[in-house]
């Protein structure tokens, strides 16, 4: 079938005009229950171990404000937004393979929907909690499968999610940060190979390249799997070894511009993967220290959210408004800084990258690392 000219969904990178984005709402989320993956990564000193069930109203209610002006500050920049269809998330669940008691919510699109070119792909997460989350978009990909003939709507492989997934290892909450750091640097991770597991945030988009965090969340099976999806794409592993919970890419190694990246300077790259940025020259710089010594209550999230930007240009980027050092840094890069409070929706799966999945940015796919 020929393309037509309604294209709706197009984005190579995470920095050319944005124009589409989805927006995630806090609409009746959830502490998820305990299960393999998850317990992984609450933090084993976080109050949130063993509790599950909705999030108290008026934290939904807050974090829903703060998702609805970050809409309209998009909004009034010309940027079309387009919303979730929250489903009650506050229900137990089942495959043939396990039940959970409940599920998660829908305000962080990043982790679900993985945009590459004219083409949207639900991953398959690897929470159990999470596998059901892309029926809250699934509204919208209808919709864009109607008016756009040449978008490529897919669905990566349903994984099982059954024990066989996780290391055993990691199912205790007395682990300890020595131990933790330790399996880092051998990729010791709590997600097995035994089938394709990723979140979309794990992956980095940077035209031809796709650069993918192995952790927690994603592991190699699935990068395997996307490099064969995305035959023109070279698909990279990256590791960050100081990150004793490495979940997500999009607080660690995030490019603002072609050629610059903002890395967290307790997550630095591993050295033996920094030649190909060098070589093509990219520069790598440390990330501003965070605004804040704790998260907000009830957040799976690590105070590095402060780099959790969204970029709608390559002169203009969204910084969480309480991240004064973060932003300087960024209007000292030459940025247009847009500061956008959003602590109160924290606690519901990210930061202000985490909450928007790309739809249309201008631009194609550009090579950005020709050496290699
Ligand atoms: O630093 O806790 C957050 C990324 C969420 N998408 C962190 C990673």
């Amino acid at each position: 079938m020929a393309d037509n000219n309604n294209v709706i969904v197009n984005s190579w990178n995470e920095w050319d005009p944005l124009k589409h984005v989805v927006v995630g709402r806090a609409d009746f989320s959830c502490i998820a229950a305990s299960e393999p993956a998850l317990d992984a990564k609450v933090p084993e000193d976080s109050e949130m171990r063993g509790m599950y069930g909705p999030r108290p109203l008026a934290t939904v209610e807050a974090a829903n404000a703060q998702l609805d002006n970050y809409v309209a500050i998009l909004e009034k920049r010309g940027i079309k937004v387009s919303r979730p269809t929250a489903i009650q998330w506050n229900r137990s669940v089942a495959t043939p393979d396990w039940s959970v008691e409940s599920m998660f919510g829908c305000m962080p699109p990043r982790d679900v929907l993985l945009t590459v070119g004219r083409e949207i792909v639900e991953a398959t997460m690897s929470y159990r909690c999470r596998w059901f989350e892309y029926l809250a978009y699934r509204p919208l990909l209808n919709e864009w499968f109607n008016e756009d003939k040449g978008f490529r709507w897919e669905a990566a492989p349903k994984p099982r999610l059954t024990d066989a997934d996780y290391r055993p290892d990691y199912l205790s909450d007395k682990i300890g940060i020595e131990q933790r750091l330790k399996w880092m640097q051998e990729r010791y991770y709590v997600t097995t190979e035994e089938e394709p597991l990723f979140d979309a945030a794990d992956v980095c988009r940077m035209g031809k390249d796709l650069f993918v965090q192995h952790g927690f969340t994603t592991n190699l099976k699935a990068m395997d799997w996307l490099q064969r999806h995305y035959p023109d794409h070279r698909v990279h592993a990256v590791n960050f070894p100081g990150d004793p919970y490495p979940i997500h890419i999009d607080a660690t190694f995030v490019p603002v511009r072609p050629g610059l990246i903002i890395n967290n300077p307790n997550r630095k790259l591993n050295p033996e993967q920094k030649k190909l940025f060098t070589d093509n020259d990219w520069e790598i710089v440390e990330a501003a220290q965070p605004a804040h010594k704790t998260p907000p209550p009830l957040c799976y999230s690590s105070v590095w959210l402060s780099q959790n930007f969204l970029v709608l240009d390559p002169k203009t980027v969204c910084v969480e408004a309480s991240e004064l050092a973060q932003q300087e840094q960024l209007s000292n890069f030459g940025f247009e800084v847009i500061p956008v409070p959003f602590r109160d929706a924290y606690a519901f799966g990210g930061g202000l990258h985490c909450a928007t999945a790309d739809v249309y940015r201008e631009g194609k796919c550009e090579d950005y690392f020709s050496k290699q």
